[in-house]
């Protein structure tokens, strides 16, 4: 994979966060993709987010496919682990990672033809597991990487530079909530105030967070008559809520008149300042969600914000009952019971 390493100097007036990182801390190499790619914006949202989280860089899993989405990881939290995977394939890889190790925070970082052309089936095994994870879907409409065909993504009658679209859109917001995600929201990477506070809320969620951001590729499907260029979204987004997030015990510093927030609390003891703007939206109910997300695409509007969340959600690892620690911290006779136990099990099983 392409990169170049940034030089290791920065601004000495560098806020540093709660751990003593700064901005740099959580950055990567310097990214090879277009200039204006809003790709490049994701991973900035990204590195803020944790930088305001506090995160251990060396805590965190990324993990990708193929794509100019998937080449991303590179560029933020260089610290980190990362595997970039096949084309389509970060989901079962990702899935594997975590029920080795639960204690790191994954994020998936996948693009519209990973996710919903090639990898349509991955993504929807790992939402209805409920797989503890951020998974994060750069969507572009177009497979940016080879040059710009159209994905499973794109809207029917929408035009690239060289083509118009005759096939029906899969919307994976509205697919996530019908497998089961517990955290659905879809934003976009122009939108850097809605996006932080989204992907912040998404890594203290315990469960699969989907994130659906709409990313214009400025090399071929920029033009005006593509509902994923930058014009197109700015004048169709259609934001139900924003959010703060406070984590642990933070005090809620958001300054917000009385009555106009809701306060959601996570598992983790992390908490949801929910601003609504769309008094009639209710991110509780994801019944009404998807008839919300179909009503509102059928009038060409793109609805963004957090779009539902279960605040109770359990993962995978709960479902399956499996043991706490990583497995490379179990001793051999620990992972090996014996021919003895195994028998036994053998045995209860005829
Ligand atoms: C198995 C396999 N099939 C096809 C390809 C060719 N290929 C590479 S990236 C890509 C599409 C990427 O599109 P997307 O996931 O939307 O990412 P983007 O570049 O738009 O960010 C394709 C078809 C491949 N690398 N591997
Ligand atoms: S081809 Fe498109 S998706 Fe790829 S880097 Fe360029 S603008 Fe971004
Ligand atoms: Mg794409």
């Amino acid at each position: 994979m392409t990169y170049i390493a940034k030089p290791k100097l920065h601004h000495p007036g560098l806020k540093p966060n709660a751990l003593g990182f700064t901005h740099r801390d959580y950055e990567g190499s310097i990214s090879t993709l277009c200039a204006g790619c809003g790709h490049d914006s994701i991973s900035a949202a990204l590195i803020q987010a944790c930088y305001e989280l506090n995160l251990e860089p060396y805590k965190v899993a990324k993990l990708s496919g193929i794509g100019c989405s998937s080449k991303t990881p590179d560029y933020f939290l260089g610290n980190a682990h990362g595997f970039n995977s096949v084309h389509g394939r970060m989901p079962s890889v990702l899935t594997g990672a975590n029920l080795a190790n639960r204690d790191l925070i994954y994020l998936g970082v996948s693009g519209d033809g990973d996710s919903a052309s090639i990898g349509l089936g991955q993504f929807a095994h790992c939402v209805r597991r409920g797989v503890n994870m951020v998974y994060i879907c750069e969507n572009n409409g177009v497979y940016g990487l080879t040059k710009g065909q159209f994905s499973a993504t794109a809207d029917k009658g929408s035009r690239s530079k060289t083509a118009v679209n005759s096939d029906s859109p899969i919307d994976l917001v509205s697919l996530a909530l019908v497998l089961g995600a517990t955290f659905v929201a879809r934003s976009f990477s122009g939108d850097k105030k809605q996006l932080v506070p989204i992907l912040k809320a998404a890594i203290a969620h315990k469960g699969s967070a989907i994130i659906d951001v709409i990313s214009p590729c400025v090399q071929f499907n920029n033009n005006p008559q593509s509902t994923k260029s930058y014009d197109f979204v700015r004048e169709h987004n259609d934001a139900v809520n924003r959010l703060d997030v406070m984590i642990g015990r933070e005090p809620i510093t958001v300054d917000y008149a009385p009555g106009t927030v809701q306060l959601v609390e996570q598992h983790d003891g992390s908490r949801i300042a929910l601003r609504k703007i769309d008094a009639d939206y209710e991110p509780y109910d994801r019944l009404g969600a998807m008839t919300f997300l179909q009503k509102h695409a059928a009038k060409g509007q793109i609805v963004t914000g957090l779009l539902y969340v279960d605040p109770e959600a359990e993962d995978l690892h709960h479902h399956l009952n499996t043991v706490e620690q990583p497995l490379n911290s179990l001793e051999a006779d620990v992972l090996c019971p014996g021919s003895a136990v195994l028998d036994k099990i053998n045995a209860s099983l005829r």
